[in-house]
């Protein structure tokens, strides 16, 4: 597999979620397709900021962990398959941190990699950066069928 930039129009059509919940813009996927960096574009426009907070917009750690989960299942929905949609079903998630807040401005860079491939059991560290700043990190295991 050559190095890819996926396009949203891509994404969407390997992903199910949709809007509000869409949580990556783009994706790159290495050579040997078993790592790759999502891009989510933080603006103030999010919903998400309505409520969190009205006077402090800081984007919800559980949304860069739900961007950390989409930029790791596109890598494993499109390992050796392509654009064809896969279920990837989240089972587990480990060793999250929050490092500094993710305000409107600030793309996120979410670096994730396969760490363990064992039958149909996908395992995945994510690191999410800002700028060359790691914000936040976790590892994530997926079902894939
Ligand atoms: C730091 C590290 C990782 N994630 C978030 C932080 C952080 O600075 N959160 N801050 C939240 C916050 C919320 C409200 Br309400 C507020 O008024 C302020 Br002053 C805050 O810093």
């Amino acid at each position: 597999m050559e190095h890819k930039i996926y396009f949203i129009e891509d994404i969407l059509k390997v992903l199910p979620h949709r809007y509000p919940f869409v949580m990556i813009d783009r994706l790159e996927v290495m050579e040997d397709g078993a790592k790759g960096i999502g891009y989510k574009n933080v603006t103030i426009n999010e919903p998400f900021f309505q409520g969190h907070f009205p006077e402090k917009p800081i984007m919800p750690g559980v949304l860069q962990i739900e961007a950390m989960a989409q930029t790791a299942g596109m890598i494993i929905a499109t390992y050796n398959r392509e654009l064809k949609p896969a279920n990837v079903l989240f089972m587990n998630v480990d060793k999250v941190k929050f490092r500094k807040p993710v305000v409107p401005g600030d793309r996120l860079e979410i670096h994730a990699e396969k760490v363990k491939e064992r039958h149909n059991i996908f395992v995945c560290l994510a690191k999410a950066y800002v700028d060359g700043q790691l914000v936040s990190e976790a590892e994530l295991t997926a079902m894939v069928n």
